[in-house]
């Protein structure tokens, strides 16, 4: 039998990119280049010389590839039909019942895994896989296949309004909606008063539930800051991530995790959101929904752009949008970053930042790396300390 589904279920690539792809003949290829597929943009490329204008993607398309809450229908495969039927051989007379079991429909698992990095790839409904139906001779039908949803580490899942799981840890599972039981073939019902019963009964429907995805990103400490202060210049600098940096206000559109490698082996793991305005609660620039990415980081890195006239500012407004997403968010262990110190308007401002601020207050180069080990060793001073802090509690750290 083949498994019926409503959707096909296999993850779907996203693609970012708008190029045409077209085939092009073995003739108009170099002699040692194999026919293959090129991009329909690099031949019009080689034909004029000139790049042609890029047409700016509206953000509203470059938000559709970063997905972080979907609803999603999940059902479990029905169980399948129970037989009834005789044993019928030649020169055997009532053989007895011989119907088979049907087989129990495949659960529908959501499963954390750190190769999927949004929720774009979870379609809106699932359906399991079908038992098969019992046969004869005992013959019990085979049960449906699980079938597993790939879903981004720190996925919260949600039945109306209350949390069922929160898959924070690499291969965690949950199941989302349980295939239903196979039905009992009239062999089932054979019994002393009853020798020939014909009974036998269908398959169960599968669960059906209707789930709340909602992901939050999992990192150490999560950097918040104005677009363009240079969240992202530092996460290159101290990370293996490679986020895109540019001039212009909301080059990061979502959230990116890089690996911090400190001396004593340890791993810090940095999120890096898109920028936050002052207003952003009431949905100015890309709203403060994003803030949901670092509401599990334990420690925050609050990036401010030294060379601004009072940059002391972005730091009140800043913790003013984080409060008005989550009370007490400001309040946690956080590093006060001041970047751009390279630049001269911005050095001078670095004695009325201490004044302001105190000797707390990390000022640096994320372009030039100049005092990025002040940084490096006070962001390992705070995981050490919240290490211990979660130990004490006999918890266990999240570890990378
Ligand atoms: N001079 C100087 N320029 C910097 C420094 N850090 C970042 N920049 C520049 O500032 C601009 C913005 O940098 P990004 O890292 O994209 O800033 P961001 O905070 O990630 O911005 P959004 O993603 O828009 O929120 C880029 O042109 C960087 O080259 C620095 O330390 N010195
Ligand atoms: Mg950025």
């Amino acid at each position: 039998m083949v498994p019926s589904r409503l959707l096909s279920v296999g993850p779907r690539t996203v693609f970012g990119g708008v190029g045409r792809w077209t085939r092009v003949a073995p003739g108009q290829l170099p002699w040692h280049a194999p026919p293959r597929l090129l991009s329909a943009s690099c031949a019009d490329l080689s034909k004029h010389q000139e790049p042609p204008a890029k047409k700016p993607l509206s953000e509203k398309k470059l938000k559709r590839h970063f997905v972080d809450h979907r609803r999603v229908l999940v059902r479990g495969g029905c169980g399948g039909d129970g037989v009834s039927c005789f044993h019928s051989e030649p020169r055997k007379e009532f053989g007895g019942p011989d119907g088979g079991d049907g087989g129990d429909g495949g659960h529908v698992i959501l499963k954390a895994d750190q190769q999927v990095k949004s929720l774009s790839s979870v379609l809106s409904r699932y359906q399991g896989f079908h038992g098969q139906a019992g046969g004869r001779k005992n013959c019990s039908g085979r049960g449906g296949a699980v079938l597993y949803i790939r879903v981004p580490v720190g996925t919260l899942v949600k039945e109306g309004s209350e949390v069922v799981a929160d898959l924070s840890c690499p291969g965690a599972e949950y199941v989302a909606a349980r295939g239903g039981a196979g039905g009992k073939g009239n062999r089932f019902f054979l019994a002393n008063d009853n020798r020939a019963p014909v009974t036998c009964t269908p398959g169960q429907p599968g669960q059906e539930r209707v789930l709340f995805l909602e992901l939050k990103t999992v990192a150490h400490a999560g950097m918040v800051g104005f677009p363009n202060a240079g969240k992202s210049s530092l996460l290159r600098a101290i990370s293996n991530a490679r986020p895109a940096v540019a001039s212009y206000p909301f080059t990061t559109l979502k959230p990116h995790v890089g690996i911090v490698r400190c001396d004593d082996h340890q791993q810090i793991a940095v999120a890096d959101i898109p920028g936050i305005v002052r207003g952003a609660h009431r949905n100015r620039g890309l709203g403060s929904a994003f803030l949901r990415h670092i509401e599990r980081c334990r420690l925050l890195l609050f990036v401010v752009d030294l060379s601004e006239p009072e940059p002391w500012t972005q730091l009140e407004d800043l913790k003013w949008e984080l409060e008005q997403h989550e009370a007490g968010l400001s309040r946690r262990p956080h590093v006060v970053v001041a970047n751009k110190v390279d630049l001269p308007e911005a050095r001078a401002a670095v004695p009325r930042l201490r004044a302001r601020l105190g000797p707390s207050a990390v000022a640096l180069s994320a372009a030039t790396g100049e005092n990025m080990e002040a940084l490096l060793l006070r962001l390992q001073e705070l995981h050490r300390q919240h290490v211990a802090t979660e130990l004490q509690r006999g918890r266990q750290p999240l570890r990378w």
